[in-house]
């Protein structure tokens, strides 16, 4: 049974068979001080507000049985995965794997590199560790998307510039269908947010969709509702 969404360039038809929740980079990293994101001289506190829609997002999603799959941005801690573009940018005493309040830097394993305890994980839910900004490059994740019949991606987290975008044009050049919620991802930079946004949806939506998670809550309870009905009493 497919579901519509109202959204930017136009609605969103998907099923929720084939659609996972997609929740980029939700790591103390990013969203709390002393990580990745404060390294790179950002206010983190601008993406706080990505955490509450986020976390209904993620509940109802789970409670209606829809794919949720995480990702995390980070390296080994012998950093043979980090190219030397990305390690040789910054400050150096606050690089990829110096040690900070939450531990080595974008390292795996460490504190900072965790998701945040309010979008933690399932057990059973897919976590996809990845080097660079895309979910696809040096990862599984294109082969546990066809493992499980997904063709459609409700994509969050943060950045919106950065690793959704790149995660979001990855999938669209792979024939995914991606739909963005818009109060579910965040950016650093204000007027980032609101022309990356744009980007996605322009020229008749280049990349995907976009809207906001008001919208998407309501598409998923119209099918769990009915969902609900066709149970045999
Ligand atoms: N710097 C920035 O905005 N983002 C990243 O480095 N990674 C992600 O977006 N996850």
């Amino acid at each position: 049974m497919t579901s519509t969404v109202p959204a930017e360039p136009y609605p969103f038809t998907f099923d929720q068979a084939s659609t996972a929740l997609v929740i980029i980079d939700m790591q103390r990293d990013f969203v709390e001080p002393g990580g990745f994101g404060e390294t790179l001289g950002n206010d983190v506190s601008l993406l706080a507000a990505v955490v509450p829609p986020l976390r209904t997002v993620l509940e109802t999603a789970r409670a209606v049985g829809l794919t949720v799959i995480h990702t995390r941005e980070g390296h080994v801690p012998d950093l043979s995965d980090c190219p030397p573009a990305k390690l040789n940018r910054g400050d150096p005493t606050k690089r990829i794997g110096s040690p900070g309040p939450k531990g080595r830097i974008l390292i795996r394993g460490e504190y900072g590199h965790d998701i945040i305890d309010e979008l933690a994980p399932l057990p059973d839910e897919l976590v996809i560790d990845k080097p660079g900004k895309g979910s696809f490059h040096g990862t599984t994740f294109g082969a546990e998307l066809a493992a499980r019949g997904i063709t459609s991606l409700v994509v969050t987290g943060v950045t919106t510039e950065v690793c959704v975008h790149t995660t979001v044009r990855e999938a669209n050049d792979r024939g995914y269908e991606c739909l963005v919620l818009s109060d579910c991802t965040g950016s650093y930079f204000p007027e980032f947010q609101r022309v990356g946004l744009a980007m996605i949806a322009a020229q008749g939506g280049i990349f995907g969709w976009v809207a906001p998670s008001a919208a998407f809550l309501a598409a998923l309870n119209v099918e769990s509702e009915t969902a609900l009905e066709e149970v045999p009493s």
